[in-house]
């Protein structure tokens, strides 16, 4: 502690002294500081010091945390002992935690870091009181709380250009999937951190993965580009995410980014269809298998459905639809027929308003049935009005 850059600073049992140390690296966004140690001296008279606190100095980037100076202590008490080892706290200048402080075990330097990254725009400088003891008190009557001294620590931020922020995030709407193309969707707001630098913000889409909407470039306004559809694969739970990007005009640019949740509110827009295609009878039964609805809408644009006979002439001879319940019906066969595979023409029909229907054709096959066996034709499927010939062809054959 003899060097001549050492300035005495503080009289007393300790004694602060500075002289010129580096911060530490400690990320990448975090630049070589220059900092002053403080240094301890122990078991010198109190004195009165025209300059009691000392400054000490540090600079780092925005949002970095990480050490920011080391304060050396230089005491002459054996460095195994507890009298040697110096202990320090931030007394104010702190309110937030984001700072901590504290003692290399290996040169007793105390390590003021920032654990909390700090912002720029919401205060560029900050002076931390620094208070720092011996872990024991000196031996003979020292003060009870050992010996101590105090310092300043100022650091100073420099302004990192940030990403814009979308605000809110997600922004949630809600739209009927009908909308027609070129309709606005949403507004999006994304804001610049960087208030002193009066940056301006472009919007991109980031991902859309079903390629529906185009944004602004300046106002961030949401458009249709296709026809939403609520069925598509691309919806989840009713909703559409898509992916905004906003970036600003800092050097280099720097972006953020923003989700848009649409709600898809539901449109009559899918037809019903029954299922299964294939029903397999024996040629006496009189049901022949269950026919369920079904419809990608939501209900009422789905259930209940009705389910009946397609408009071929003289259907209703041979074949009934008998309802089960809201989606379910049974196909009945109102004669024996021989065994060989039918069409039977369905028409299905949803509850929407107004309502959507479709044509199917069931596939029903009429086989030979021996105790467990069933033994079916793989010939080709007979027409209805084929079908309508063998039935009269069977009656004639049976006398009916
Ligand atoms: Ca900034
Ligand atoms: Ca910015
Ligand atoms: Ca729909
Ligand atoms: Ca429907």
């Amino acid at each position: 502690m003899s060097g001549e850059d050492d300035k005495e600073v503080m009289r007393g049992q300790m004694r602060l002294y500075e002289k010129e140390a580096k911060g530490t690296r400690c990320s990448e966004h975090f630049e070589e500081t220059s900092g002053r140690s403080l240094v301890l001296m122990p078991e010198e008279p109190f004195g009165t010091s025209e300059d009691p606190v000392q400054l000490f100095e540090a600079q780092l980037e925005e949002g970095s945390v990480g050490v920011v100076v080391n304060l050396t202590v230089d005491d002459r008490d054996d460095p195994a002992t507890g009298g040697w080892r110096a202990v320090y706290s931030i007394v104010s200048g702190d309110p937030r935690q984001s700072f901590s402080i504290s003692t290399n075990p290996d040169n007793n330097e105390g390590m003021l870091a920032v654990v909390k990254p700090l912002d720029y725009e919401a205060s560029a400088f900050h002076s931390l009181l620094v208070w720092v003891q011996n872990e024991e008190p000196l031996q003979g009557g020292g003060p009870p709380s050992g010996p101590s001294s105090t310092a300043t620590v100022q650091v100073a931020l420099l302004d990192v250009n940030e990403g814009p922020r979308f605000s809110p995030d997600p922004l949630v709407v809600s739209r009927m999937e009908d909308l027609p193309v070129g309709s606005l969707v949403a507004s999006l707001t994304a804001t610049d951190p960087d208030l002193l630098q009066r940056q301006s913000i472009r919007y991109a889409v980031l991902r859309d993965p079903a390629g529906w909407l185009a944004v602004h470039p300046v106002r961030g306004t949401v458009n249709t580009t296709t026809a939403l559809d609520r069925e598509s694969p691309h919806v989840r739970n009713n909703q559409y995410t898509a992916v905004f990007i906003a970036t600003d005009n800092g050097s280099p640019p720097a972006t953020g980014t923003g989700s848009l949740v649409v709600h898809l509110g539901d449109v009559n827009d899918q037809a019903p269809s029954v299922f299964p295609a294939t029903v397999r009878a024996c040629e006496a039964a009189r049901e022949v298998g269950l026919v369920e609805g079904r419809d990608r809408d939501l209900d009422p644009n789905a259930g209940p459905f009705r389910i009946e006979l397609g408009a071929a002439a003289g259907l209703q001879d041979t074949w009934e639809v008998s309802r089960v319940n809201a989606t379910h019906s049974q196909i009945l066969m109102l004669q024996p027929l021989k065994s060989a595979n039918y069409r039977v023409p369905l028409l299905i029909t949803d509850s929407g308003d107004p309502p959507l229907s479709s044509s199917t054709e069931l596939r029903v096959q009429v086989c030979v049935c021996r105790k467990s066996r069933m033994i079916c034709s793989s010939a080709p499927s007979l027409r209805a009005r084929l079908l309508l010939l063998a039935a009269a062809t069977l009656l004639s054959w049976t006398g009916l």
